[in-house]
């Protein structure tokens, strides 16, 4: 079939008001580029006409400026789901203009076949090829592309001649059947390909290809500073000691990380751990320390729904395509982050808190409560089904002035159920067969700033019961925060 070849501008007029429209892509990974922009300037068009114009943004997970960004800013999104972590997009979601619904990276898929978000009018997708026949094959981000392709009615092909074709074969597309005909997701091991290397569509729902040559533009992470070293070494110390414990395999488990300058570090310092033997990684994102835990030998192998690296490294692995080709395989966000495959694998998850309280309940998303910072993302599709699930955080933010171990969490994204182990710059504090006090021992002790400790100990000696919280002081650090701007300043005398 010969497709037409469009204009950004053109391909935009095919997307309406309150249309809800699927992206390919997993962070700015293999997430298009031109069409949202256009599609912005439109929206600002049609606002200044005195008309609404506004559409549903269903992605694998974050992208890039050219779709939170550009739309937030344009005031042209009625709803966003699953994660976001662009700015102007925040913004929007927390003033109420954007209805944003923070939701399980695994669930989306599922969740649009159902038929539980709407109907998906439009597909834009990515593509580093399209075949006559309608195979696609997707760039370094793979997202919710498959999902969204069967169930819009029309496409928009973004052809990215910046992407390289050596990435055909490092893709392993498959969607499972709906219940009640859903069978078991055959992976096994990281490296099991269970799917096709392309994406198969309807090569007549095709309304347009735009052509473009534009890179991910992922930026650098900062160099490691030395809290997130400290925390680095401490997680990497206490997998050392569960190693000799015999309670990790001697052989190791697969490895899911979070994103950032934190993981970062942790995976680095996993790296130079002669202790910690080679491993392999089932996750969401490849970033730049994955590539060089690859080249040193260390991570063997990386099943992910996306290379999220720099645009130096990504060239580095296409230059060396030949070592790193059979080391990576990238996946839909409904397969990479699967609980049936995390739960088999026995994954080791290490995803990052903004806060924790001192019972083991993580807040990954609320900024004192109320602020949405990004979302869940995939960290509670790892933590809950994990072999040992981990979270890491600085012991303070904002100075000191934050304390990131509180009372009680502002806002619950992992319960103390699902919460093995809490490791800041301080230490480690090991939650598993601890009850409610014991927990609070440990996480005071190992892992809160020295200069919060004594405010935690007093805030337990105002609690009682099995989990000693006493709820009229339990938001004493956010509503100190809230007054003078310092949790440290908390005065519990204000709460007897
Ligand atoms: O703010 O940048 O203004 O200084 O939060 O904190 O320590 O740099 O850590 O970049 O890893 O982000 C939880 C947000 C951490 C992220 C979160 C402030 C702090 C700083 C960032 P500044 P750091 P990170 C895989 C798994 C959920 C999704 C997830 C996240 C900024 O990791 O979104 O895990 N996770 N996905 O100063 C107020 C506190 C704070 C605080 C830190 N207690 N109160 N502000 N900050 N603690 C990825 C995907 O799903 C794709």
């Amino acid at each position: 079939m010969a497709f037409n070849y469009i204009t950004a501008e053109e391909a935009a007029e095919f997307i309406h008001h309150n249309d809800n429209v699927g992206f390919s892509g997993f962070t700015a990974a293999g997430t298009p580029k031109v069409v949202t922009v256009a599609l912005a300037k439109r929206a600002e068009a049609e606002h200044a006409a005195g008309r609404p114009f506004k559409i549903g943004v269903y992605t694998g997970a974050s992208t890039n400026d050219y779709i939170d960004g550009a739309l937030a800013r344009a005031n042209a999104i009625k709803c966003r789901t699953p994660y976001q972590s662009n700015k102007d997009c925040r913004n929007s979601a927390n003033s109420g203009e954007t209805s944003y619904f923070d939701m399980h990276l695994s669930h989306l898929a599922q969740n649009l076949r159902y038929g539980f978000l709407g109907k998906v009018n439009v597909a834009v997708i990515e593509a580093t090829e399209i075949s006559d026949d309608g195979e696609i094959l997707l760039g370094p981000g793979v997202g919710v592309a498959p999902t969204v392709c069967q169930l819009a009615d029309k496409i928009i092909i973004e052809l990215n001649r910046h992407d390289s074709k050596e990435l055909r074969g490092m893709h392993d597309i498959y969607q499972p059947l709906d219940p009640p005909y859903r069978r078991e997701i055959p992976i096994y091991k990281p490296s099991d390909r269970i799917g096709s290397p392309v994406v198969k569509i309807d090569p007549r729902k095709v309304v347009g290809i735009v052509e473009t040559d534009i890179h991910d533009g992922v930026k650098e992470f900062a160099p490691a500073d030395e809290v997130t070293m400290k925390i680095g070494h401490n997680v990497c110390e206490f997998l050392v000691s569960q190693l000799k414990a015999g309670l990790i395999p001697a052989s190791f488990l697969p490895l899911q990380s979070g994103v950032g300058n934190i993981a970062n570090a942790v995976l680095g310092c996993l790296g130079s751990s002669p202790d910690i033997p080679a491993f392999q990684m089932y996750t969401e994102v490849v970033q730049d320390a994955v590539i060089e835990l690859m080249k040193g030998g260390k991570c063997t192998f990386a099943s992910s729904c996306s290379l999220t690296v720099s645009d130096a490294k990504l060239e580095e692995v296409f230059n060396n395509i030949k070592f790193f080709h059979d080391k990576i395989l990238l996946r839909p966000g409904e397969i990479t982050n699967n609980p049936e495959v995390v739960r088999r694998l026995g994954l080791i998850t290490i995803n990052t808190a903004l806060e924790a309280d001192i019972f083991g309940n993580v807040n990954s998303t609320h900024v004192v409560g109320t602020k949405m910072m990004n979302g869940i993302g995939g960290s509670g599709d790892f933590t809950r089904n994990a072999y040992l699930s981990i979270f890491t955080c600085p012991s303070v933010a904002k100075g000191g002035k934050i304390s990131a171990i509180v009372p009680m969490v502002s806002h619950v994204d992992h319960s103390e159920h699902s919460v093995s182990v809490l490791v800041t710059e301080y230490g480690v504090a090991d939650l598993r067969a601890k009850s409610p006090r014991q927990r609070a021992q440990a996480i005071i002790e190992n892992c809160a700033h020295p200069m919060y400790r004594q405010l935690l100990w007093d805030y337990l000696k105002l609690g009682k019961g099995h989990t000693p919280h006493n709820l009229h002081a339990a938001f004493g650090f956010h509503n100190e925060f809230n007054k003078s701007g310092d949790m440290a300043l908390t005065n519990w005398a204000d709460y007897e």
